[in-house]
């Protein structure tokens, strides 16, 4: 299904999936950069894209369903790249609502899809992955070196693009069935955040706190709170935990 595309260094592999999407490039090009200059996650926030020390793709995909079930696509991801994390490294990897994949308490992976929509249609989806491989000589920037983690040591030898194709035929098998939600039990399993308390935020500011008890068949997170349960979805709200 994939035919990849690769970069030396890009502003985004998100902006250039786009072009080719707006070009009219068919489903499933992707585009693989060594390091990105303004690699972005959610909300403008910033994600560190150093050269040669982790994986900086985006796959241009033309799912047939409508804009709402977008969220079926990263975080199929999420758990397509949580399979490959533990294949390579034989520990088991967690999932952090709704996109971040963790490995011994650090993220290792942030998931960004991005889309454009006509009418009621989603005309494309550009599902945008950053997997750290290693963590740069003298360490992961000042921004991020107290979250951050990476999923080889510095000098272990892997094989850059045997990831890359893992991770894409994780994805693939979910992708093909993705309205059945074949990647539900996958992710729930892995919910980093179950039982724990977490703050909610709302344009950057708290707005409530509860416990988080679940994740939904819709992949809303169920959070229990002093006035009973609520489900979060994801673009309104994320939660931090305390
Ligand atoms: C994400 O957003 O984590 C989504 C990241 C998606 C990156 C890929 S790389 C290929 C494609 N091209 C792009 O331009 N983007 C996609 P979010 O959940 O909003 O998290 C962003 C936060 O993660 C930042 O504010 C930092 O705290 C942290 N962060 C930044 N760089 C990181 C890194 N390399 N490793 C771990 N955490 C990082």
């Amino acid at each position: 299904m994939f035919k990849i595309e690769r970069f030396d260094s890009v502003t985004s592999t998100n902006d250039i999936a786009a072009q080719r999407a707006n070009e009219g490039a068919k489903e499933g090009i992707v585009i693989l950069a060594s390091s990105q200059t303004n690699g972005r996650g959610r909300m403008g926030r910033n994600f560190v894209s150093e050269k040669n020390c982790g994986i900086y793709m985006s796959v241009l995909l033309r799912p047939a369903f409508s804009p709402e079930n977008s969220l079926l696509i990263t975080t199929a991801a999420a758990v397509a790249v949580s399979e490959t994390v533990e294949k390579y490294t034989g520990k088991s990897a967690q999932i952090k609502w709704v996109n971040d994949v963790y490995l011994d308490g650090k993220k290792v992976c942030g998931i960004l899809t991005e889309g454009r929509i006509s009418g009621d249609k989603l005309e494309y989806a550009i599902l945008g992955i950053g997997l750290n491989l290693t963590e740069p000589v003298g360490g992961f920037d000042e921004s991020i070196k107290d979250i951050a983690g990476a999923i080889f040591r510095c000098g272990e030898a892997f094989d850059r693009e045997k990831i890359v194709s893992d991770i894409l035929a994780n994805f693939e098998k979910y992708y093909r069935i993705l309205k059945a939600k074949p990647h539900f039990d996958g992710y729930v399993s892995r919910n980093m955040l179950l039982q724990r308390e977490v703050d909610i935020i709302r344009g950057g500011e708290t707005v409530g706190e509860g416990k988080v008890i679940g994740i939904a068949e819709d992949f809303s997170l169920e959070v229990l709170t002093d006035s009973g349960k609520i489900n979060l979805s994801t673009g309104e709200v994320s939660v931090k935990v305390k």
